[in-house]
């Protein structure tokens, strides 16, 4: 039953994939790709447009199936249709594939679960096999997640001409190099954020801000606390911050930046002016020896420098471990949070 033929491998450190390979003139021919997911997988899908539209300058459309099964969106036999699913068994997906399949669209699946619904479901797809997510919240499946969708575009670019042999080696080579920094993350944020995490165990409010490929991060990590911790918490793109939220800043509400050196870092160092100003607690996420945001942050997390393309991959890290220690020091269940199911199948 099982369609997908596609894995990510990550063997002795080198990130391999297959199943984008043998489609690859199904997606250079397609009017358009739409990614269709919910929660965690609907904001890898968010930087998966970035990617794609960058990196293959293929149209790219982002949607929640919960809202697609249930209007009436335009697809046709010329769309290929990109479904994100940890647990494949997600109803909203599943019922928006199936709206999408009638319609004619080619489906690729990125899914965890192998034979899953979804897998079943799909024309081709790539499973992350990132190991069981043993709690409800997704993590670990969100960085596979957009390690294929990385790859995906980088081998779309690569196939019509929009990304050059020698960039796409030096991609490819960086992005083997992620396992590593994601350790060196791992090993050097734990600390850090589990003391970050002691002084906001009473917050009622968290903002998360990023600009290009982190403001779909900055929602993640907004994500991430909400589901474990119960704490109310919004993503925004930072140049959004003056359209509305600045409104909420005082030096009450905790705001955490993601502002790596590669991602639009001048913009970003006025966003963090603002916030100062405002008083509020600026909890910076910034590249191994940052000065202009650090010297601003109440607290600073240190990640290594990548092309910007990456650094949700990094970033994310030290946004999970930051929910994680919140919830854990407010007693709450991280793998079982309340109101949540691993997989919404209604
Ligand atoms: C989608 C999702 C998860 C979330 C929770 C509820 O699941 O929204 O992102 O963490 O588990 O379901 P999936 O389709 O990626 O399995």
């Amino acid at each position: 039953h099982d369609t997908m033929r596609g894995r990510l491998i990550v063997d002795e450190g080198v990130i391999k994939m297959a199943g984008i390979w043998d489609h690859v003139e199904k997606f250079k021919n397609a009017n358009r790709i739409i990614i269709i997911a919910c929660g965690t997988s609907w904001h890898a899908g968010l930087i998966g447009e970035y990617l794609i539209e960058e990196y293959a300058r293929i149209p790219v459309e982002v949607e929640y199936a919960s809202e697609f099964r249930y209007r009436n969106p335009i697809i046709t036999d010329k769309d290929v249709v990109i479904a994100i699913s940890q647990s494949g068994e997600t109803a909203d997906t599943m019922a928006a594939l199936k709206l999408a399949k009638e319609k004619g669209a080619f489906i690729y699946g990125i899914c965890n679960v192998v034979d899953s619904s979804i897998a079943r479901i799909t024309d081709a797809g790539s499973y992350t096999h990132a190991g069981p997510e043993i709690g409800v919240a997704s993590t670990k499946a969100f960085t596979a997640q957009l390690t294929i969708l990385t790859l995906i575009a980088f081998k779309l670019g690569k196939h019509n001409g929009n990304l050059g042999n020698a960039e796409f080696m030096s991609l490819i080579s960086e992005l083997d190099a992620l396992p590593k920094k994601i350790e060196e993350v791992l090993s050097t944020t734990h600390e850090l954020t589990q003391n970050i995490a002691k002084d906001f165990v009473k917050a009622t409010n968290f903002l998360y801000l990023g600009r290009g490929y982190n403001y779909p991060a900055a929602l993640e990590g907004a994500l991430k606390l909400k589901e474990i911790s119960y704490i109310h918490a919004e993503g925004y793109p930072a140049a959004e911050m003056k359209h509305g939220p600045i409104a909420l800043i005082d030096e009450n509400m905790p705001i955490v930046i993601i502002a790596p050196k590669k991602g639009h870092y001048d913009k970003i160092v006025s966003n963090v002016q603002e916030i100062k100003a405002r008083k509020g607690k600026i909890i910076a996420v910034v590249n191994k020896g940052d000065r202009q945001v650090s010297e601003m942050a109440d607290y600073v997390i240190e990640i290594p420098e990548t092309s910007e393309c990456f650094s949700p991959i990094v970033a994310s890290v030290p946004l999970q471990l930051l929910s994680y220690y919140i919830a854990v020091y407010r007693g709450a269940n991280v793998d079982q949070p309340r109101n949540l199911a691993k997989s919404v199948t209604v």
